[in-house]
């Protein structure tokens, strides 16, 4: 009941419907010392969506509701340039990349609401309209009120002004009044220095990122989708004649029938929730050895995925303006302070299969006067532990310039050190990732495939190897128990409520957790360090690269 509906709240705002106006509000934002700004737009693909209008919002609750027209734009550039002038923005990112389509560059400080709160709270959800009410103790006007929903849904773009305007300028306002609350508890918790000096220079860098975007080879995946759908159709025969009767391959419940009813596969198989029986891929894991029809079933089903996420999909998502294939990085989203990439996710495109390779063969450069460079981590994560737990073997090992997971793969398959293969030296970051984060002997055993007696040898041996490891790993542990959260080498926080659980499932969750967050979450610092200085280096030098992307230890120019 305390919270007041934002529509009856007398906030002047103001729609500035000529030119005049708008060199007023040029007027008045250079007297200011920062505001925020919003757009609204049809849809959520900055580069290619049609503007419907924004809002700016300042001190005293003054807003204002600017109907687009490039002209209003470009005569408020100076404002937008000027780097004396803080913006504020709810994913500001995308207000930026809007701007980057004018030629537009936001300068000064900027002040991303979105990412404060993730900062503070990583786990929890940013929606601006939560953090209003929670902060702010008021109600925003929700999209679906104003365009409602199913059949009656409207566009943005066909409602009043007066409509939209007030739906903007309740957003800006909100935006803007959220600042001060979310910047105490920044300083308060001792991570505002990562906020201002790592997460915010970050966003201009994935700004230009995105904005640039990477050449793909469309037709090559077009050839290669006929390949694959050749293949599909072998395997499908195949699985017909192991089977003997011909079924929907792509139905859990038939392919459950077959495996269970008619082939016997399991005396006892695992049903789901709803009474199907499993066909998961970790149930037809354990079952590979039983037939030959389930390695057949999992080949179809890696090909029906490479063309369904990849070799289909992305030559859709190009962008017909650019002609180029533009990924968004989300930096609110992974929980460890690692970057997430959405539409297409660029970052978890599989290189351990030959196929796998051929879809990263389509990246290409922009012409032939250019050329892609990637630069990869040599085992970040493992240096990152070697420092934090202070490890002497690990230490020694780096030192000597040994390949720790060559070495953990001549040890797993008894072969010498120079006789590792790249599928060996891959199943041994499994088992090197896998220990140092606390899997189970019998979670070992699953992934690479050996007997949990063997699983259990390796992860002891490992452990003696490097007793420093272990240690470290159970001091992390017992600290995460008395502050209930753990922090990277630059402060990021995971919070961790249920480490001290009853319940021995979720609580060994939350301690794999606390394991895994200082590493990951530091590697994730430092490329993001690095991504800020790389960025500054291009532009100083005048450099025609360009960083392209990055995939968590990696980065693509
Ligand atoms: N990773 C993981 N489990 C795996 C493979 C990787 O958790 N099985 C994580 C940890 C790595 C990061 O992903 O730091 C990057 O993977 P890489 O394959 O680049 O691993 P490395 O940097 O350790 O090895 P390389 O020397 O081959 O680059
Ligand atoms: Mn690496
Ligand atoms: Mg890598």
């Amino acid at each position: 009941e305390s919270i007041i509906e934002e529509e009856k709240l007398n906030f002047q705002h103001t729609i500035i419907e000529s030119k005049n106006e708008i060199q007023n509000l040029t007027n008045t934002l250079y007297q200011e010392n920062s505001f925020a700004l919003n757009f609204i737009t049809n849809t959520s693909d900055a580069l290619t969506t049609k503007i419907i209008g924004f809002s700016i919002s300042l001190k005293g609750n003054k807003s204002y509701y600017i109907p687009y027209q490039e002209e209003y734009i470009n005569l408020l550039q100076p404002v937008f340039e000027d780097p004396n002038i803080s913006k504020i923005g709810f994913d500001i990112k995308f207000q930026i990349k809007i701007l980057k389509r004018f030629n537009i560059s936001l300068n000064g400080e900027i002040f991303d609401v979105e990412l404060a709160h993730y900062l503070l709270y990583p786990e929890k959800r940013h929606a601006l309209g939560i953090l209003t009410e929670q902060y702010l103790n008021r109600k925003l006007q929700d999209k679906e009120s104003i365009i409602g929903r199913g059949k009656l849904k409207a566009e943005l773009i066909s409602l009043k002004r007066e409509v939209i305007s007030s739906y903007a300028v309740q957003q800006s306002n909100a935006i803007f009044d959220l600042v001060e609350f979310l910047n105490k508890e920044l300083v308060l918790v001792g991570l505002k220095k990562l906020y201002t000096k790592l997460e915010m220079p970050l966003i201009i860098v994935l700004a230009e990122m995105e904005f640039e975007g990477v050449n793909l080879d469309s037709n090559m995946l077009l050839e290669y989708s006929k390949v694959l759908s050749d293949k599909l159709q072998d395997y499908i025969s195949h699985i017909y004649s192991l089977a003997g009767v011909q079924f929907n391959i792509s139905s859990p419940k038939q392919m459950g029938e077959v495996l269970f009813d008619k082939l016997q596969l399991s005396k006892k198989p695992k049903k789901t929730k709803s009474g199907q029986y499993s066909t998961s891929e970790e149930t037809l894991l354990k079952l590979k050895d039983e037939h030959p029809i389930i390695s057949e079933i999992l080949e179809f089903r890696a090909i029906k995925k490479l063309l369904s996420t990849y070799v289909e999909a992305l030559p859709a998502l190009v962008n017909p303006l650019t002609n180029r294939l533009h990924t968004t990085f989300n930096q609110s989203v992974a929980s460890t302070g690692r970057l997430s990439s959405v539409n297409p996710n660029l970052q978890n495109i599989p290189i351990r299969t030959s196929r796998g390779m051929q879809v990263r063969k389509a990246f290409i450069p922009r012409s032939e006067e250019y050329s892609l460079l990637a630069a990869d981590y040599s085992q970040i994560e493992l240096r990152i532990m070697a420092l934090l737990s202070e490890d002497k073997a690990m230490i020694r090992a780096f030192n000597e310039g040994i390949d720790i997971h060559s070495e953990t793969a001549s040890k797993v398959y008894k072969v010498a050190v120079s006789d590792v293969n790249k599928t060996m030296r891959s199943n041994a970051k499994a088992v090197n990732f896998g220990i140092i984060y606390g899997i189970s002997p019998f979670g070992l055993a699953q992934n690479i495939g050996i007997s949990r007696k063997e699983a259990k040898e390796i992860i002891d041996q490992y452990f003696e190897e490097f007793s420093g490891v272990k240690k470290y790993m159970d001091t992390i542990i017992d600290q995460a128990r008395e502050f209930k959260y753990v922090e990277t080498l630059m402060g990021r926080r995971r919070y961790l409520p249920d480490i001290n659980s009853q319940n021995a499932v979720i609580r060994s969750v939350a301690e794999r957790n606390a394991m895994n967050a200082p590493i990951q979450g530091s590697a994730a610092d430092i490329i993001k360090q690095a991504m800020i200085n790389i960025h500054e280096v291009i532009n100083q030098r005048g450099m025609k690269s360009k960083m392209l992307l990055q995939v968590h230890d990696e980065l693509v120019f």
